[in-house]
């Protein structure tokens, strides 16, 4: 090689270093590494927001695995036309941007929005496999296993001449080389060989994902992926002046700081004392029909609230709650002398980000409350509980249920947070 060529390699060198080490997440997928490799999965139509949040820390987790060896990214399935959020429009899908703190996600595993995922690779997946159950059921035994199996369930995958098949991924037509229904049960790690032995496929989307249950519920890691899971800074700051304006209550008097690194925020139990206020998560709509004795009427849920802030020495009572306006406003005249606040959004937020971003703003404005009480197997409830634990208060003050028919219930089960 002469002098000349020399020079021109020790400068192509310097540039790709120099690239590779100035990259974002963002320009850093642009220029992309050969062996990389994307994971997508979605979760059953029928599920609600705060089990698909669930779901994501079961799939975390198995990319998290994948990892050890390969090069995996995990696409953020994008959140949309579920059930409860009327006010988001049919057929419209957000990313997850809009929700949480991608950069946060990233610090745990490599994520990436879909939408980008469609510019870098283009609307193909190379394998799809659609989760089931055995349709002979669990045969007694439990044992982790997976088989091909014959489509239980409806899809929207069809084959084409050539072979390949074509189905929609969040209302984009996505061409798939390989599609299969699995029969499954086991945890997402159970799929750990199926997915490694795939390696003709560049990309891999599992659908149904839920029907994988965790590696290790409430573990070390479920806390580790449960935390990376920050909320959206626009959402945290809107439940941040609610509190300041109509709840008297701020980070640094309620002692709620955290840091702006997940992985740096370790609060000591008890640590948190939160705002002056009692926070109720109260959960109606299809659960008055479908939890019956275990929901309370609406007279016995101000009992209960009375009794609380009367043992809380407090006067303020913050309510989130998917009640229609009438119940709501009967609730309120139920408790004479204290103040009932409701967070209600200004237009332009609604607009912007949808009934799913109302509700997360209920639920960090119920996290910073002083005591904290839920809705039973509600999972919207246990996110609230999750999110105390991460800022450290004390068990008695978070893990509460109202009870319905019988006063003396059993509270819920305390999912404590590890390290
Ligand atoms: N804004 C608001 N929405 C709620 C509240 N409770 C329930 N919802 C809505 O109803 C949905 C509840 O569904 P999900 O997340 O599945 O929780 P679960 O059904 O209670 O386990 C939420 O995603 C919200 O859209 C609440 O207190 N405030
Ligand atoms: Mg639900």
């Amino acid at each position: 090689m002469d002098n000349c060529n020399k020079t021109l390699l020790i400068i192509l060198t310097l540039l790709i270093t120099f690239q590779r080490a100035t990259c974002t997440q963002e320009t850093c997928r642009e220029g992309r590494r050969n062996d990389e490799r994307y994971l997508l999965y979605d979760v059953n139509p029928g599920e609600g927001f705060n089990l698909r949040r669930d779901v994501y820390i079961r799939v975390a987790n198995l990319i998290r695995k994948l990892n050890d060896v390969d090069n995996w990214v995990l696409v953020l399935p994008p959140w949309g036309n579920l059930y409860h959020w009327q006010n988001v429009r049919p057929g419209l899908y957000v990313p997850w941007k809009n929700f949480f703190d991608v950069e946060s996600l990233n610090k745990w595993i490599p994520v990436t929005e879909f939408n980008d995922y469609l510019k870098t690779e283009g609307a193909t997946v190379g394998s799809t496999y659609v989760l089931q159950n055995y349709a002979e059921g669990w045969g007694g035994k439990w044992e982790e296993k997976y088989d091909k199996r014959p489509c239980i369930e409806r899809h929207n995958f069809e084959q084409r001449d050539d072979g390949s098949w074509s189905g929609q991924m969040w209302a984009t037509k996505v061409k798939t080389d390989n599609f299969t229904c699995l029969s499954i049960q086991g945890q997402a790690a159970t799929l750990l060989p199926l997915i490694q032995r795939d390696l003709t496929s560049r990309s891999v989307f599992i659908g149904r994902a839920e029907t994988i249950l965790h590696d290790e519920y409430g573990g070390k890691w479920y806390w580790a992926a449960r935390r990376s899971m920050r909320f959206a800074r626009h959402l945290r700051e809107e439940a941040t002046r609610f509190r300041r304006d109509y709840l008297g209550s701020d980070d640094k008097q309620d002692k709620t700081e955290v840091k702006d690194d997940w992985r740096d925020t370790k609060p000591k139990r008890g640590a948190a004392v939160g705002g002056p206020y009692i926070a109720v998560h109260l959960r109606r709509k299809d659960f008055v029909r479908a939890r019956g004795d275990e929901v309370p009427s609406l007279k016995k849920a101000a009992q209960q609230i009375k009794k609380l802030l009367q043992n809380e020495n407090l006067t303020s009572v913050f309510i989130a709650t998917d009640a229609p306006v009438m119940e709501l406003q009967e609730l309120e005249s139920l408790l004479p002398g204290y103040k009932v606040v409701h967070y209600k959004p200004s237009t332009d937020f609604l607009h912007k980000w949808g009934d799913g971003g109302v509700a997360i703003v209920d639920q960090i404005i119920c996290t910073h409350a002083r005591l904290f009480t839920g809705s039973y197997e509600s999972t919207f409830s246990f996110r609230i509980q999750e999110e105390r634990e991460i800022l450290g208060f004390e068990e008695r003050r978070t893990f509460n249920r109202l009870c319905g028919k019988k006063s003396n219930c059993d509270q819920p089960a305390k999912w404590r947070i590890i390290y």
